[in-house]
């Protein structure tokens, strides 16, 4: 009787251990941050990613699967309950269908929870069982850290550095004609408040089809759940001598704080802050098509952005961040299914020195960098055709506008990135000595065999810098 009590709780103690070991919050977690500016490709790099993992013969540079050691990809429910989910199976359907397409734009930050089981190889092979790895997929707008920038400021220094750097741009014509026509030290009036910010999102709206990339408060672009709400309906305004309490200056004032707490805050805080591995997306090649000054552009863009990962210049995402880093950083220039591969290495070269700066000045110690070309939906093939007599590698596709195949020469990029970024650098207008043609292709129409994924390319590459280390 006594014996059988002791052994019992014995047992339970046994299991109980157990219990603690396999479950869910002592596996390991990833957590992947997906980031890039408005269409670079975030939800199709995710769809094709979490597809790849899945169903991995497409994936022979991750080690990890091509050892073998990767039993199962499941998808599981993510661990923040108030976090839209990624649309998985929706942006899957969208490409890979009957009648496949490119998924919506996304307005939101979304997160998806894919558990990999591994089995551990080495010393452990024999006497462990396969263990359980999260990888928590964060795909968030770019622009967003771009809001890190007003963190450190006030309404009033604010306000002066936009009007200063807007007062030339033609783009912002309207909205400061509005604003020098406001009294700031007027009683709010919300109409009028509600003219100025719409005046001011109009502006940030023109000034971001036409290339600039300093275009803040990133909700404001991306509003989401908060359109029309206060903490969005504010804009800059020029400093006002002895505006009272019940000013429409004060109340901007109180606005922009809000934002700040409310909205940049939060997602710092719940998203950033957690991330560990970080991929971030770059459209160079819909760039350097668009000639000189969008390249000089993203540039600047990609500096602002990456800040975000240089946490010591600062305050306040030193002290969110309490010492903690990214891990590791991949630079993707994406959409690299325009190109035949013999100028990939080129593209990737181009990419690494258009981010150079904002890496040299960012204080990475600590995180890996790499940059390379991918493509996460591979939609070509490539051919080599006669021209003129001569041969022409090519890449052939299915049209998005028409639907009709075609083939593609986009040009030859340079061997040496300065040639393509000292033009961007002095404010050339059009490239001199080369002209670069792009052509949106559809994705194309597939028959994925068993254990399959959709094709890319370098994917594997990628998943392998990314979370390979971790498998
Ligand atoms: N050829 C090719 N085109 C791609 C690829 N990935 C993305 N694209 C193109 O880029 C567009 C944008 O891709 P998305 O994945 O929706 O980009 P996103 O970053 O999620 O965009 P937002 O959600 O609007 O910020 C697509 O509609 C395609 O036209 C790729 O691997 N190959
Ligand atoms: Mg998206």
């Amino acid at each position: 009787m006594v014996i059988s009590t002791i052994t019992d709780q014995i047992s339970r103690t046994v299991e109980g251990v157990g219990d603690v070991l396999s479950a869910p919050f002592s596996d390991p977690v990833i957590r992947l941050g997906v980031t890039g500016l408005s269409r670079a490709g975030k939800t199709v790099f995710i769809t094709s990613l979490v597809a790849n993992l899945m169903n991995r013969d497409r994936m022979p540079q991750l080690r990890a699967a091509s050892r073998g050691a990767i039993r199962a990809a499941y998808l599981q429910p993510q661990p923040d309950d108030t976090i839209p989910r990624f649309r998985y199976e929706d942006h899957l359907a969208a490409l890979t269908g009957n009648d496949p397409h490119w998924p919506q734009g996304t307005r939101r930050v979304s997160e998806l929870r894919l558990s990999l089981k591994v089995q551990p190889t080495g010393l452990l092979s024999g006497i462990q069982g396969p263990r359980t790895v999260h990888l928590d997929i964060v795909d968030y707008p770019g622009e967003w850290l771009l809001d890190l920038g007003l963190m450190d400021k006030e309404y009033a220094e604010w306000s002066v550095s936009v009007l200063d750097r807007i007062e030339n741009r033609a783009e912002a014509a309207e909205f400061l004609a509005l604003a020098r026509q406001t009294d700031p030290t007027a009683d709010l009036e919300e109409p009028q408040a509600q003219r100025l910010a719409e005046a001011f999102t109009g502006y940030l709206k023109t000034a971001r089809e036409a290339g600039f990339s300093d275009c803040t408060p990133g909700r404001f672009l991306l509003p989401g759940d908060l359109e029309g709400s206060p903490v969005l309906t504010f804009a800059p305004l020029p400093q006002a001598q002895g505006a009272g309490r019940k000013s429409l200056w004060r109340e901007f004032e109180r606005r922009f704080d809000s934002y700040k707490r409310h909205v940049v805050r939060p997602f710092f805080r719940d998203h950033f802050a957690r991330i560990d591995r970080q991929v971030v997306l770059v459209d160079v090649l819909g760039a350097i098509h668009a000639g000189p000054r969008a390249v000089e552009d993203l540039r600047h863009a990609m500096a602002d952005i990456l800040s975000a990962f240089r946490p010591g210049r600062n305050a306040f995402l030193s002290r969110l961040l309490n010492g903690r880093r990214v891990e590791r950083i991949l630079f993707a220039a994406t959409k690299a299914d325009h190109l035949h591969h013999t100028q990939h290495a080129r593209l990737s070269a181009i990419t690494e020195a258009l981010l150079r700066d904002a890496k040299d000045r960012a204080d990475f110690a600590g995180a890996r960098t790499e940059a390379m070309a991918i493509a996460a939906l591979r939609t070509t093939v490539e051919e080599t055709i006669d021209h003129k007599g001569r041969a022409l590698d090519v890449v052939r596709g299915r049209l998005l506008e028409t639907g009709k195949q075609a083939a593609l020469y986009p040009g030859e990029l340079p061997s040496d990135p300065a040639r393509l970024l000292n033009p961007a650098l002095s404010g050339a207008e059009a490239w001199l000595d080369a002209d670069y043609s792009i052509m949106r292709f559809a994705p194309a129409k597939i028959s994925l065999a068993p254990g399959q994924g959709p094709p890319h390319i370098r994917l594997d590459k990628a998943a392998e810098f990314l979370i390979g280390d971790r498998l």
